[in-house]
């Protein structure tokens, strides 16, 4: 709706008046009902990021960066450095030998494994080795430090709900007395406590994220490749899992949800829009994507946004796998969340 308010002489004075006492009258506001924010759809590609992420890495070390971070800001948030309102997207690289030290912060944190061996994160006292494709969770407040023990730079894509807790005024962060936190589970734990649709006889989920450290692209891929025979695609979505949280069967974060959706060949999907911030970073194949009234043409490793409302559909002439996350976690529990199919 909006106003057809006339605004007489007396009611412009009213407004003026009343100015001073820092109140504005709901009858003059222009803002916008409609979904959607002046964020703008964007594609990075790997041709452009590669290069630069190598040129920082003879720039600086993570000793002084803390964390070696590109941060992919929307065109209209400049300075924010988030990609839409609501998320942050970076992309990391630690070379052999580094370590970022640890830290904990109100954030959640979700990493997703793009290219290179070696590196390692380690979240509450539990070391995982990351290989491209997996997904990995950190939750709210759990100490993380990363290092890479192997013998070639490692990259990663940095998912952070940042947003939320600037929003909130709930930014919080604390360094870890030494750089690397001390061990105190075994490598693999979280895996087979939580990665098998199992669980402790008598755990009782109490966290607020996901209790599964990773989430490894092998298993997911053979996941979708083996549903792709069994059943047909979606209209949109080609053939897409939520990563679940195996204590709750929600999302992995309650802000953020992420997804990995395999895209056959010759896919031609139906376009479709919902309020959720996308972010999609390509771990195979080639095709082009509409977002809006542009089309980008993408493959592995270049990293899309879509922002709220954006009407998206894919077209692919190879098989492709995609990764995304978005805040639909938040948006579910808030009751804000709608999507359409066009
Ligand atoms: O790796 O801990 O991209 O704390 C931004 C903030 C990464 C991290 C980011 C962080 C980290
Ligand atoms: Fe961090």
């Amino acid at each position: 709706m909006s106003n057809a308010v006339t605004i007489t002489p007396e009611l412009a004075s009213f407004s003026k008046e009343i100015k001073d006492l820092n109140l504005t009258p709901l009858w003059e506001r222009t803002v916008s009902q409609q979904p959607g924010t002046p964020c703008k759809g964007k594609i990075w590609s790997w041709s452009d990021l590669e290069p630069k992420l190598l040129e920082s890495t003879r720039l600086i070390g993570t000793k002084d960066a803390e964390r070696r971070v590109l941060m992919l800001e929307n065109p209209v948030l400049p300075g924010t450095s988030f990609s839409t309102q609501t998320l942050f997207t970076g992309l990391q690289i630690i070379l052999p030998g580094e370590v970022a030290s640890a830290h904990r912060h109100t954030p959640n944190a979700l990493r997703f494994v793009v290219k290179g061996k070696g590196a390692y994160t380690s979240v509450e006292g539990e070391r995982t080795m990351m290989s491209p494709g997996d997904f990995i969770v950190t939750p709210n407040w759990a100490w993380h430090d990363h290092g890479n023990i192997g013998n070639e730079p490692v990259v990663w894509m940095d998912g952070l709900d940042s947003a939320f807790t600037k929003f909130f005024g709930a930014t919080f962060r604390e360094d870890y007395p030494v750089d690397v936190q001390p061990l105190y589970r075994s490598e693999g734990d979280a895996i087979a406590t939580f990665g098998s649709a199992l669980l402790p006889v008598e755990y009782k989920f109490e966290g607020h994220a996901s209790p599964l450290l990773v989430y490894p692209y092998a298993r997911t891929r053979e996941a979708l490749h083996h549903l792709q025979k069994t059943q047909a695609a979606h209209p949109s979505h080609g053939v897409k899992l939520r990563y679940a949280n195996p204590a709750n069967g929600k999302y992995p974060f309650p802000t953020m949800a992420a997804f990995m959706q395999l895209l056959p060949k010759g896919y031609c999907g139906r376009p479709y829009r919902t309020t959720e911030s996308q972010v999609f970073n390509v771990a195979e194949g080639h095709g082009s994507v509409k977002v809006g009234d542009e089309t980008f043409h993408f493959g592995p490793h270049d990293i899309f946004v879509v922002p709220p409302w954006n009407t998206v559909s894919f077209d692919v002439g190879e098989d492709c796998v995609v990764f995304s996350y978005t805040d639909r976690a938040a948006q579910d529990a808030l009751g804000f969340l709608r999507e359409e199919m066009l």
